[in-house]
């Protein structure tokens, strides 16, 4: 027997890397992926996951047609005309009766890994003029976003470690070896850090655990969890006490440097140093080498971001590379500029002068229970379930619920659970999977297999150690009775809008015009756009604006696609604070810092629990395909030696976790990969819920970690989430 069979190029969707990847397809059937070699930008790499990628594909509990909830309360297949009619008739009516506030809406990470989810919610959100926003920011980066907001002006405007180029790097709470990298989209990270240190670049990691990437470092600091932004307040305030920093050229970009050193004072090395768990003399050492290195990187993530001080942390990062001269420095942190950005102001003649800008703005509102001041438009996703369970005007009554599964990855799930299942009056769920989350909607929407979609990585190219631009058709033609979720988006926009009917590509001409006038373009331009969809004309016309010049036929033609070259400095072009300058020393950070102050007499929990991340794993979706389960990627409770010990616990027992939002039972895994003080369980896992349909995730469900928490503690200037360095306790499982 022959097997015709083909191959194909797609971009990798699984994670932030984007590498690029050669699909095996027999009929219609992906059968195989291998990493493309010929990729200008990942080169043949491929992790584990993308290797998965026909499995996770061909998943058979992937929903095939819409479901919509009968009278009898039972979720049943339906048409999609069925399922937007029903939409149609019930969201408007909603805003109508209580006004726009009364429709949520919750966008979760693939949204950053599909076009649709890129393209579209904007606009739904446009449509809504709801305030009641939640996304997977406020469980992840919004710190970053906050702190790039008040110092550049430009909330999206985060530098990425120049990776390839740089003598050192300090890495804080990531672990690229397991996550791949994120807000540093690099294919094959680890590569490049073992290539960092082949020439002769030195790696330092900050981490409570000995993780894979630490084991890789010439320095590991086990830090006590949540004392980052004290060990970073104390390296900036050594590079000011020893007169180590040098901005350099970027001096004249600087506004506050002269206020910076006064609202750092008493961070000192030895002051820091217990709190930290760090030696004065390693926090000083740290500090002199960044100065020393000819160029160097400070970059942060999860551990950095998810913790109390984590828009300090964050700023404190971009800090540290300033001092050192290294931001907007080959070989430091840079601002990569993507094929679709907005196109870099026209220079003038002379030197740049500042350009003041418009800034960023935060707390322009709050929200309605606890009076959480926005954050970029969005409110607290750990405020989610309050903000439907607690009577009174404004309370919302329907959820728009797209690529995201809360219940698992927020605070206190079970109370976001009982919300939606009893609280709210319609929800809408656009997900491939019945799962914690989605089981509760009135109407699932469910998005093709990724072989069925095109992929641009819209958001991701904008975060890339190197300027670069690859786009991928759909690697298989849509199978019968599915619609792409760029339609899926475009028509759930039409239904919340009142101009439910209209055709899909309505939304796209609405949304290429209001482009084209934005960018003072000629109106003509509308109609030389090419592609065969809205998505892709679209896609055209933002190649077109961007600054290379670019167009979709271009793209097209390089399926392996276009390198843009290595980042280069161009702060100029991002600044576009009120002053026209780094704000380094801005208000509300300035607000924040007593509160670090204090947490220098505050005395350490005993306890405190961190999570982590597997490479074959990816937040709560993927633990329905068998070949990515299993293994080391497990529900376990990582526990140092010395505190089982003292705490009675044995190696594979239960043990109990508690803390302010409940308590879950996982099995100990003693270790001594994490310090001791420290626990360590993975989120994304407690597929113990009824009514999903995962049949391999709810097989080994784990426990979710979220319900250890009560959704109270956040980062006050961001509204993230604390999900790492909080206390527990932990005894023997009765
Ligand atoms: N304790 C703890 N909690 C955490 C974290 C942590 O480190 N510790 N990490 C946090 C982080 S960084 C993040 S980003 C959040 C993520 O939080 P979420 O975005 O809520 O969670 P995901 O597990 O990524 O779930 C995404 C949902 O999208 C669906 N999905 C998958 N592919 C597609 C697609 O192509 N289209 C559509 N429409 N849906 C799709 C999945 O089935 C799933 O229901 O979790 C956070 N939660
Ligand atoms: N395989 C896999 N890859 C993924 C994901 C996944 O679930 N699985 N998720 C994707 C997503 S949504 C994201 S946002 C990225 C995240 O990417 P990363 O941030 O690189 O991933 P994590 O593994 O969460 O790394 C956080 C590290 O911080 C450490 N840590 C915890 N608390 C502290 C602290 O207080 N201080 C310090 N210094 N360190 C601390 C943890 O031990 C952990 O090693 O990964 C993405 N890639
Ligand atoms: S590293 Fe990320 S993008 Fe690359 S193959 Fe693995 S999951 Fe896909
Ligand atoms: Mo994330």
């Amino acid at each position: 027997m022959s097997h015709v069979s083909r191959t194909a190029p797609r971009i990798c969707p699984l994670c932030e890397a984007t590498c690029g990847l050669t699909l095996t397809i027999e009929g219609t059937t992906v059968t195989g992926a291998r990493g493309d070699r010929d990729d200008v930008f990942s080169r043949g790499f491929i992790c584990p996951k993308g290797a998965s990628f026909g499995a996770l594909d061909a998943d058979p509990d992937r929903l095939r047609a819409p479901l919509v909830r009968g009278d009898d309360g039972e979720l049943r297949e339906a048409s999609w005309d069925e399922a937007f009619d029903l939409i149609a008739a019930r969201v408007p009516a909603l805003t109508k009766a209580h006004g726009p506030n009364a429709v949520g809406v919750v966008l979760g990470n693939p949204n950053v890994h599909t076009m649709a989810g890129s393209l579209y919610p904007p606009l739904l959100l446009k449509a809504l003029r709801t305030r009641n926003l939640f996304t997977a920011s406020t469980l992840d980066q919004m710190p970053k976003h906050v702190s790039s907001g008040l110092l550049f002006g430009d909330a999206h405007a985060i530098p990425v470690p120049d990776l390839d180029r740089t003598d050192h790097l300090l890495l804080i709470g990531a672990n690229p070896l397991e996550s791949n990298g994120s807000l540093c989209t690099a294919p094959d990270f680890p590569g490049r850090l073992k290539a960092l240190r082949r020439r002769g670049g030195a790696l330092t990691v900050i981490d409570p655990r000995r993780t894979r990437t630490a084991r890789l470092a010439d320095r590991h600091i086990a830090i006590r969890p949540g004392a980052d932004a004290l060990l970073l307040a104390a390296l900036a305030h050594t590079l000011l006490d020893e007169k180590l920093a040098d901005p350099g050229p970027l001096a004249e970009h600087l506004d506050g440097m002269d206020r910076l050193a006064a609202a750092l004072a008493g961070f000192t090395p030895d002051a820091v140093a217990a709190a930290c768990d760090v030696d004065a003399d390693t926090i000083t050492a740290v500090a002199r080498e960044l100065a020393a290195a000819p160029t160097a990187a400070v970059y942060g993530r999860i551990g950095s971001c998810t913790v109390e001080h984590g828009t300090l942390a964050s700023w404190l990062i971009d800090v540290l590379n300033i001092l050192t001269g290294n931001l907007d420095r080959p070989g430091g942190a840079l601002f990569p500029l993507s094929a679709t950005a907005r196109a870099p102001r026209p220079a003038g003649p002379g030197p740049r002068a500042a350009v003041p800008g418009k800034g960023f703005a935060l707390g322009r509102w709050a929200s309605r229970v606890s009076g959480h001041p926005e954050a970029k438009g969005e409110l607290p996703v750990a405020a989610l379930a309050e903000e439907i369970d607690t009577p009174g005007d404004g309370r919302i009554r329907a959820l728009l619920v797209l690529a995201a599964n809360p219940v698992l990855s927020a605070p206190d799930g079970d109370r976001l659970d009982a919300a939606l299942a009893g609280g709210l009056d319609f929800m809408v769920s656009v997900d491939p999977y019945l799962n914690e989350t989605s089981r509760h909607a009135d109407v699932v929407l469910p998005p093709p297999p990724p072989s069925q979609s095109a992929h641009f990585d819209f958001a991701f190219n904008g975060f890339a150690v190197r300027n670069q631009v690859r786009y991928t058709r759909a690697a298989v033609p849509l199978e019968e009775g599915r619609m792409d979720e760029s339609e899926i988006h475009a028509r759930l926009v039409l239904a919340v809008s009142g101009m439910h009917g209209a055709p899909p590509s309505a939304v796209d001409d609405l949304a290429i015009d209001a482009a084209i006038a934005g960018a003072g373009a000629p109106k003509e331009l509308a109609g030389r756009l090419t592609g065969a969809d809205g998505p892709e004309r679209r896609l055209d016309l933002m190649l077109r604006l961007g600054p290379y010049g670019l167009t979709l036929e271009r793209l097209l033609a390089h399926p392996h696609g276009i390198d843009l070259g290595p980042l280069e400095p161009r702060l100029a072009d991002v600044l576009r604070t009120r002053s026209g300058r780094v704000e380094l020393l801005p208000e509300p950070i300035a607000a924040d810092l007593p509160r670090l102050r204090r947490a220098l007499g505050d005395r350490p929990a005993p306890l405190v629990l961190v999570g982590r991340r597997h490479l074959r794993s990816n937040n709560s979706w993927m633990h329905n395909v068998g070949a990515l389960t299993g293994g080391s990627n497990v529900c376990t409770l990582q526990i140092h030696p010395d505190d089982a010990a003292r705490l009675g616990i044995e190696d594979g027992a239960l043990a109990r976790i508690e803390s302010s939002g409940g308590g879950v039972e996982a099995p100990a895994e003693i270790t001594d990969a994490v310090r001791p003080g420290v626990v360590s369980l993975p989120h994304g896992w407690g597929h113990d819920r009824p009514g999903t349909r995962m049949s391999v995730a709810s097989a080994s469900p784990g426990v979710n970690v979220n319900q250890l928490l009560d959704g109270a503690l956040l980062d006050p200037l961001s509204g993230t989430a604390v999900l790492n360095a909080f206390a527990v306790s932990v005894t023997p499982a009765p």
